[in-house]
């Protein structure tokens, strides 16, 4: 009957009203989808496509990435995988492109098997791009022909076409979309070297996949392709130490829980940089897979150890001692990555845990075996370190019984506050001991303790903690902290939650502070994530003209006020905090609703590891490169 042939199926319409409504929801909350609809949320976007093409890499199917944002802001993302399946989903009554497209969480269902980095951390498919965009665009590529699907702020704007054809062995898909300024208002504000920096990365935990990164913009781009996937990570970032052992330990195994991959190799450096990734999300604060690995290689090298006449009686390595000089990548991959924390930067599966254990004990025994020579050298090292450590422990002992370390002997150079809750209290580290005396008189005595430095800290990158504890303006930091370091570290002793550094806005200035924030990265980590460590931003000039003056802090302040207050305005230059006067000071630096305090983060903790070793380790070349490259920069501390 005709009227019949006419009905539209109930579950057609069903599902279209589900589409629209998520769709909807997207858009009226992308911070729960995309975390923020800042730089930050942007580079989802592009993370969010790129993942798809990685897990078609990761099947085996694609060997290809290439991403590209245009001149117009619009972002390509072309893959030579198989392309998205154009035929009709039978639940749906539609391509399956389409429901990956429009449906939340879609792109999980389709596939099949094996792991997917796509469901991480944000992992909410291209539906949720395709939501977030002005205008979308998907072009396959599949058994010889072209389809295209096109899209408006995550609605279809017809149905898949077929639009041409292709050699019969071309394969692959093609996203372009534009981010919509709805929902970004701070424009397309993408950042070639944050999207680099996450490219580099993949390819290395995507062993031969390749991956181009091109920036119309700028006429920037890069490729990366590593054949050896995390041992080139490895090798790279210990490009400018020298290694213990040439060869990288290498482990790879698949295990009932998760994938395994584990790389490392010593060098001669007194830290550690061990990353860990799960799904190749970088878990910045580790997780199951971090403490699997760390008793692993603890077991490991003392059974080896014991067995081979290194170690005598009841001699036992610790953990610190057996990673002093280690370089390490741990990468897992499992079906239902948990992530946990405040940042969602830990891994919390239980089952990856004994998992990694069981991979690097086995593996590390037999490579440790194999390799005798290697073995050597790695158990003579970490003899070292607890020799060292003992030594430590020691100087440490004589600092304390001097009273040296405990928050009863606090220095005589600290002006601390009256407020005894560390909730509510802050600590100045003032550069100088001229600063320090205006700090102290401008301050809020009340919450604002001050504690100036005099000249430079050790750099702790190249000493260890026994020498490191014999340095006055070190100890001295840590006393006034109150969480003492190494073994003893406490993050609930910390004695105030506001730590500022406040040093000259001059090359000095930026030393000493990258000095400081090395310290606080190698020894005091927690406090950096737990979001504690501030820069103090003082001003650059004083603009005068008649009755009113402005404080400026940077050069493009500096053009407006100047524009404001007229040509007779009279401009004075602050090389040092030291040139203010204690109120000065505390007007436009230290009063809470005044100043600016930058943050200090890590938002990513090998771009910071590598930065830290090369401002501050022993090779020379690459700082001065750094350091030329730079220069005009310092104001960006960041890590
Ligand atoms: C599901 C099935 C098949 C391919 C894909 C998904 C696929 C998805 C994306 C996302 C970006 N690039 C992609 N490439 C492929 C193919 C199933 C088959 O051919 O048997």
């Amino acid at each position: 009957m005709a009227a019949t042939a006419k009905t539209v199926p109930v579950s057609y319409d069903a599902s279209n009203i589900q589409v629209l409504e998520g769709l909807e929801a997207v858009r009226r909350r992308p911070g729960m989808y995309i975390g923020s609809t800042d730089q930050r949320g942007l580079h989802h976007l592009v993370r969010e496509i790129v993942d798809n093409s990685v897990d078609e890499a990761l099947g085996g199917h694609c060997s290809s990435i290439v991403a590209r944002i245009g001149a117009d802001n619009v972002v390509t993302v072309s893959d030579d995988g198989r392309g998205i399946p154009v035929d009709k989903h039978p639940k749906m009554n539609t391509s399956a492109l389409e429901v990956i497209m429009t449906v939340l969480h879609a792109g999980g269902k389709f596939g099949g098997g094996g792991y997917k980095v796509s469901g991480g951390l944000h992992g909410v498919g291209a539906s949720v791009v395709n939501a977030l965009s002005e205008w979308c665009r998907v072009e396959v590529k599949r058994a010889g022909k072209l389809y295209r699907q096109e899209y408006r702020r995550g609605k279809p704007s017809g149905p898949v076409k077929l639009v041409g054809k292709v050699e019969p062995d071309d394969h692959g898909t093609t996203t372009s979309f534009l981010a919509d300024t709805e929902i970004f208002v701070g424009g397309h504000d993408y950042s070639y070297d944050a999207l680099v920096q996450w490219f580099r990365e993949t390819a290395y935990l995507t062993k031969g996949l390749r991956l181009t990164l091109i920036d119309e913009r700028a006429d920037k781009e890069a490729t990366f392709y590593f054949e050896g996937g995390i041992v080139s990570f490895v090798r790279h970032l210990n490009r400018n130490r020298t290694a213990v052992h040439d060869r990288p330990f290498y482990v790879q195994r698949e295990t009932p829980a998760c994938m395994v991959e584990v790389a490392l190799q010593y060098n001669d450096s007194y830290g550690e940089s061990t990353h860990t990734f799960a799904n190749n999300i970088n878990t910045i604060d580790g997780g199951t897979h971090l403490s699997g690995f760390k008793s692993a290689l603890t077991r490991t090298i003392n059974e080896y150890a014991k067995r081979n006449g290194f170690l005598k009686g009841d001699e036992t390595l610790s953990g610190e001692d057996v990673r002093e000089g280690l370089t390490a990548i741990v990468s897992v991959k499992l079906g239902e990555p948990q992530f946990e924390g405040q940042t969602k930067g830990k891994l919390g599966n239980a089952e990856v845990a004994g998992a990694v254990q069981t991979v690097v004990n086995e593996g590390l025994g037999a490579f440790l075996e194999e390799n005798p020579q290697v073995a050597k050298r790695v158990i003579e090292k970490c003899l070292n370190a607890a020799r060292a450590r003992e030594a430590a422990r020691k100087a440490r002992e004589l600092v304390q019984r001097k009273g040296g370390l405990d928050s009863f002997s606090l220095p005589g150079k600290l002006a601390d506050c009256s407020e005894r809750d560390p909730a509510r209290a802050e600590l100045y580290i003032v550069e100088g001991d001229s600063a320090g005396g205006s700090a102290k008189q401008g301050r809020d005595r009340r919450f604002q303790a001050i504690l100036p430095l005099r000249g430079k800290i050790l750099n702790v990158e190249k000493a260890r903690l026994d020498k490191m504890l014999q340095n006055n303006e070190i100890r001295t930091l840590i006393t006034a902290l109150g969480t003492s370091v190494g073994e003893q570290f406490d993050v609930s002793k910390l004695r105030y939650h506001r730590v500022i550094i406040m040093t000259d806005a001059d090359v000095d200035g930026a030393h000493i502070r990258t000095l400081l924030l090395t310290f606080f990265f190698r020894h005091l980590e927690p406090l950096i994530l737990d979001g504690r460590v501030f820069i103090a931003q003082p001003p650059l000039y004083r603009i005068k003209a008649g009755k009113e003056e402005a404080w400026v802090y940077n050069e493009e302040q500096r053009e407006a006020a100047m524009k404001r207050l007229g040509e007779k305005a009279e401009v004075q230059r602050y090389k040092g905090l030291g040139e203010m006067n204690p109120d000065q000071l505390w007007q436009t630096t230290m009063d809470p609703a005044q100043r600016t305090l930058m943050q200090v983060n890590i938002d990513n903790d090998v771009a910071a590891d590598e930065t830290f070793d090369m401002l501050m380790g022993s090779a020379v070349p690459p700082r001065k490169k750094f350091i030329q490259t730079h220069a005009r920069e310092v104001q960006n501390l960041d890590v």
